[in-house]
């Protein structure tokens, strides 16, 4: 067995108690005062909140190609990159999706996404997970409130916070559908959860995750600092967020799809080493390890 990555870990997890501890790194990395007054916006809105919402960012037509690529993987991709919803066949979501397709390889390098992410971040970038999430109509199940850091630190051995998702909303997300809530301002602390990560984790936790969400006191606790906000928003419109902010989302009891896509932009600095919290590394198509594609700047 591997010995396990302690002694750099700054954000110890997975043990016997349970602590909130301060964020070790910068939220952006670079000076807001140097860009232009919409993106220095932009980039002190993040700062604060740890997320930020870029409304309508693509057309219905851009919407209906991404539809019709995800009916092709639908029948192309192979089956670990299929995710199910639990005791269910209705399609939860599909990993991978940029390496599983031209299409999605090019879009993860969008200039619509990765400039705000490029100012955000300031390095070179690399996707680290892709997905799509499907939350199928009345059959959707919710997401408990989590941090993916702490998820990607413990299980992937990514060892600090400068990384963060964008989702592409591809139908308008609305309180019927189980849009993503996020507990603003979260990203500033560090949740670790009590708990040993089991062999394997990631075949349950992607289903329904167990070890790795904060508790109930915790929640608790950080909601009294930090308020709840529920981020709907027009399809075609792009979330980001850090990938410390604690969220999570209700079911689906609308009878109508509510379906995103979701890039993983780390900071080539922050690759991946050895998992802080587990035996093994989680597999490429959730954990990109060794196929680190440096995105172009075109
Ligand atoms: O474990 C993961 O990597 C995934 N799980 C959740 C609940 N959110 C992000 C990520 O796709
Ligand atoms: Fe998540």
């Amino acid at each position: 067995m591997k010995t396990l990555n302690k002694e750099s870990d700054l954000y110890p997890t997975r043990g016997k108690t349970e602590e909130i501890f301060e964020r070790k790194a910068p939220v952006i990395f670079s000076d807001p005062s140097s860009f232009s007054k919409d993106e220095a916006e932009q980039l002190i809105e993040f700062k604060q909140n740890g997320y930020l919402i870029l409304h309508d960012v693509f057309s219905k037509s851009e919407l209906s190609e991404v539809r019709k690529e995800l009916e092709r993987l639908k029948d192309t991709a192979t089956n670990e990159n299929f995710v199910y919803e639990k005791n269910s066949d209705k399609l939860r979501s599909i990993f991978g999706i940029h390496y599983l397709s031209p299409f999605f390889s090019k879009f993860s390098n969008e200039n619509r996404i990765t400039s705000v992410v490029r100012n955000i971040l300031a390095d070179e970038l690399y996707i680290h997970q892709s997905r799509v999430n499907f939350k199928p109509g009345l059959e959707g199940k919710p997401f408990f409130w989590h941090s993916d850091f702490e998820t990607w630190h413990a299980e992937g051995g990514m060892p600090d916070t400068r990384c963060l998702s964008a989702s592409v909303f591809l139908d308008d997300n609305n309180e019927f559908n189980g849009p993503l809530m996020v507990l603003k301002g979260s990203h500033k602390y560090f949740l670790s959860c009590s708990g040993s990560t089991p062999d394997d984790h990631y075949l349950k936790s992607l289903k329904e995750q167990e070890f790795g969400t904060p508790s109930k006191e915790q929640i608790e606790h950080i909601s009294n600092r930090c308020e709840i906000s529920s981020t709907k928003a027009n399809a075609g419109s792009v979330l980001l967020f850090d990938c410390n902010l604690i969220h999570g989302s209700g079911g689906n009891l609308s009878p109508f799809p509510r379906s995103n896509l979701f890039f993983v932009y780390n900071a080539l600095s922050n690759k991946l080493r050895e998992p802080f919290a587990a035996k093994r590394p989680r597999p490429e198509y959730i954990a990109t390890r060794e196929n680190i594609k440096v995105l172009d700047q075109g």
